[in-house]
């Protein structure tokens, strides 16, 4: 049987760190994957490396994310599968709108990267590359792909890409799925939980990419204290088309007169607003309290569970088709990437 075939695109990060003869971490030379991870002989695959810049993942912006789907649309017919290496800090963002702008996927893009460099003995960025790669190029018995989404590998879980956030800065386990079963787990055996796995083209249907991204969105958090001078400021930054309203709870704010106005004067000049929690997990229920139930009446779209990551790259996404309105309140507020729970 033929070998699986596996790119790597290398885009930066901790996990691309080695040590040089004097102790100092630099880049690691991907090319020379094997040397460096001898394990990655044993696993029968054909690896390919594509490097891009490296970069701290702090400094991604939506171009990358466009570079990054046109490097897997380039090389689509050619791979069975694709790990992206990438810094652990915005890998949700980055794996989050590659997951909307990959439309007909029927191949892995497996996301992982590490909290140690590569170069530091107890790594874990060898454990999370090496399983990446081996989920990357596992199929079934009639050779599809198991995982045919865009998925997150880190420290033993395999998560849908645009369910997860980066939850912490030193555990090893840095990210979660609070709303979202695993699709994997990995302890002696992987253990795959097929019914979670999202299965969106028919198989080798040809890839197509969305790439076109409006970034004129922007997050606010609410917290006890937010003034109506800055509320006010950030709502009227100029060219603001879609807001994600991070709220309390079951998707609560506050019910004082200020806040509602400004609120339901941009959402009637046509700017999206979109209401996700803060809490880590559940979702939200605008009917279920007063404080949720006024956003709703004015206009407020709900996110229901999705995550920061998630809404703000689909909003993202969805302006950048030219979404607007209607279509763009019933898009933000429907799966289509399994990235929110539709009943
Ligand atoms: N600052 C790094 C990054 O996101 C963190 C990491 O990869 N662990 O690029």
């Amino acid at each position: 049987m033929k070998k699986a075939s596996i790119l790597i695109i290398y885009t930066g990060g901790t996990i691309g760190m080695s040590r040089n003869e004097s102790g100092a971490l630099i880049p690691f030379d991907f090319n020379a994957i094997e040397q460096e991870i001898p394990a990655v002989k044993n696993l029968d695959v054909d690896i390919s490396v594509h490097k891009m810049e490296a970069i701290d993942s702090s400094n991604v912006t939506p171009k990358r994310w466009c570079e990054l789907a046109h490097i897997i649309a380039d090389n689509y017919v050619n791979y069975n599968g694709f790990v992206v290496l990438h810094g652990t800090d915005t890998m949700s963002y980055t794996a989050s709108a590659l997951s909307f702008m990959l439309d007909n996927l029927s191949k892995p893009v497996i996301f992982t990267g590490s909290q140690i460099p590569m170069g530091i003995l107890r790594t874990d960025g060898r454990e999370n590359l090496v399983t990446a790669i081996e989920i990357a190029s596992s199929t079934d018995e009639k050779g599809r792909a198991l995982v045919p989404e865009v998925a997150l590998y880190f420290q033993n879980c395999l998560f849908r890409a645009n369910r997860t956030s980066k939850h912490s800065a030193e555990e090893l386990s840095a990210f979660t799925s609070r709303n979202y079963a695993p699709l994997a787990e990995v302890g002696v055996n992987i253990k795959y939980n097929e019914s979670a796995i999202y299965k969106s083209a028919p198989y080798f249907e040809p890839l197509h990419i969305s790439d076109s991204l409006d970034e004129n969105v922007i997050v606010i958090k609410l917290f006890p204290g937010l003034s109506p001078k800055s509320f006010r400021a950030m709502l009227s930054i100029e060219g603001v088309k879609g807001v994600v309203l991070e709220t309390y709870g079951t998707g609560n704010a506050p019910t004082s007169a200020w806040f509602l106005d400004a609120l339901r004067e941009v959402i009637e000049r046509g700017v999206a607003v979109v209401n996700i929690t803060q809490c880590r997990g559940g979702a939200v229920a605008m009917h279920l309290y007063e404080t949720g139930q006024q956003l709703e009446d004015i206009g407020v779209i709900s996110g229901y569970d999705m995550t920061t990551e998630a809404a703000t790259t689909k909003l993202m996404w969805l302006l950048g088709k030219g979404l607007t309105g209607k279509a763009l309140a019933d898009a933000m507020s429907n799966s289509l990437r399994g990235e929110m729970t539709t009943n």
